[in-house]
């Protein structure tokens, strides 16, 4: 017989690291809900310190981590991270079908709204809720306002909006990723290109694409960035790049701030031609369309999306570059790409840190520091108490580490 790691008897793990997360889980009528007011409560405050998203996001996980359908509140009392707040939500659902205070959020015009600016990309919740607060409430009134300043990534995120706001499939994350692998063999053979980020916990839709380039060889990795962006600046397949150094300072990690990476990366927008992703248009996307709220252009089956405004229509449609001639049909679909390059020795930490989620992450940290008194970073994992670092080669290696048991990424989905 077949050993469970977790059997419905034992009380649910504290830590979302130590439980299996899939994307695919029992209570989504709830945690589509909770999603929601998790980002209703980012938008209404600044983002970082943001307890009350926070609480959200862990009420949500232990719903996704749960063995079955939630059928009664007392249950819920029992998981972990259940707070008030959320308890009422799961309350309503469980005895109307559906959450008052969710439904009143998506009737309002705030929500809607920022959805929308914070769509645009370099828009973050503090400026959408600014225009928000001035009186804007589209598009256009952002682009038709001269005294707004706005900054390039913000002028390409209102051109490209329809792009960006398209999810990103995984067959177009798998031509993106080949193309930066073949220039990157072309300059250093033998260098990895992976495919990190949700598509790697298994998601078939995304944001963004995020390509991990390592080579086995520590040092070989070094200069590659730019050489890559230049090949691909000349073959005209970048619309968008800001790229950052590599700003790792092995002695912070024994300092508090470890939360953020120091990878050498560059943001970027692609340029994928639309002949290229002809055959992937009519892919179906795959997630889970939560009931009761309306699903657009969204790659997150817990990340509910209304913006009635903007037609998010399929890569290939309509989409036309703005810019001076309105009606002139773009040949490409914009797409976000992050590449991020980590040295052999970091390969192993990095992957674990972009392969997310997010919250996973987070709760490994949290786990390596309360539990195991190490700091862990995409870069290295660091006992504290031994004052020594934990060398990892593979993502074995790092949850080994930390004494947890192993978890693939598509169980990493909290
Ligand atoms: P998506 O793209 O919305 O479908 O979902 P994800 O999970 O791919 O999210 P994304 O692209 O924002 O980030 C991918 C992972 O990389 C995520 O789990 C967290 C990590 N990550 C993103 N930005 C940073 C960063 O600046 N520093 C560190 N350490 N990790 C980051
Ligand atoms: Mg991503």
């Amino acid at each position: 017989v077949p050993v469970a790691t977790e059997s419905i008897a034992e009380p649910m793990p504290k830590y979302e690291c130590q439980r299996i997360t899939r994307l695919k889980h029992h209570n989504h009528r709830f945690t589509t809900a909770l999603a929601l007011l998790e980002e209703h409560a980012g938008y209404l405050q600044s983002g970082k310190q943001d307890s009350r998203a926070l609480a959200f996001r862990k009420a949500a996980c232990s719903l996704k981590a749960l063995h079955h359908p939630l059928t009664n509140i007392e249950e819920a009392r029992k998981l972990p991270h259940i707070g008030r707040h959320s308890l009422e939500v799961i309350q309503d659902i469980l005895e109307d079908g559906f959450s008052r205070e969710v439904q009143d959020i998506c009737d309002g015009d705030f929500y809607e709204t920022m959805q929308l600016f914070t769509g645009i990309f370099g828009v973050g919740a503090t400026t959408a809720r600014k225009w928000y607060e001035t009186g804007f409430r589209t598009l256009d009134d952002i682009r038709n306002d001269s005294t707004l300043s706005l900054k390039r990534d913000q002028k390409i995120g209102l051109d490209l909006y329809q792009d960006l706001n398209t999810p990103v499939s995984l067959a177009e994350a798998d031509i993106i990723q080949d193309l930066v692998n073949s220039e990157v063999q072309k300059l250093q053979p033998g260098a990895t290109v992976v495919l990190t980020g949700g598509f790697r916990r298994g998601k078939t839709e995304g944001h963004d694409v995020d390509l991990l380039i390592s080579h086995p060889t520590e040092g070989k990795e070094t200069g590659l960035l730019s050489a890559v962006l230049a090949r691909l600046r000349g073959k005209d397949l970048l619309a968008y790049e800001t790229m950052s150094a590599n700003t790792y300072d092995p002695s912070s990690v024994s300092k508090k701030e470890y939360t953020l990476d120091h990878f050498e990366r560059c943001f970027s927008i692609f340029k994928l031609d639309k002949s290229l992703i002809s055959s992937t248009q009519n892919a179906k996307p795959t997630s889970e369309s939560p009931a009761g709220v309306v699903q657009q252009g969204t790659s997150n089956p817990d990340r509910p999306h209304q913006g009635e405004e903007v037609s998010l229509e399929r890569a290939g449609g309509t989409a036309s570059f703005s810019e001076g001639d309105k009606t002139a049909e773009k040949t490409w679909v914009g797409r976000r790409v992050d590449l991020i390059i980590a040295p052999a020795s970091q390969y192993a930490y990095a992957l674990v840190g972009w392969t997310g989620s997010k919250h996973f992450n987070r709760s490994l940290r949290l786990y390596a520091d309360h539990e195991r008194n190490m700091k862990l970073t995409s870069h290295v994992l660091y006992d504290t108490v031994k004052h020594q670092y934990l060398p990892a080669s593979s993502e074995e290696d790092v949850f080994h580490h930390l004494q947890l048991p192993y978890r693939e990424p598509a169980e990493r989905n909290c």
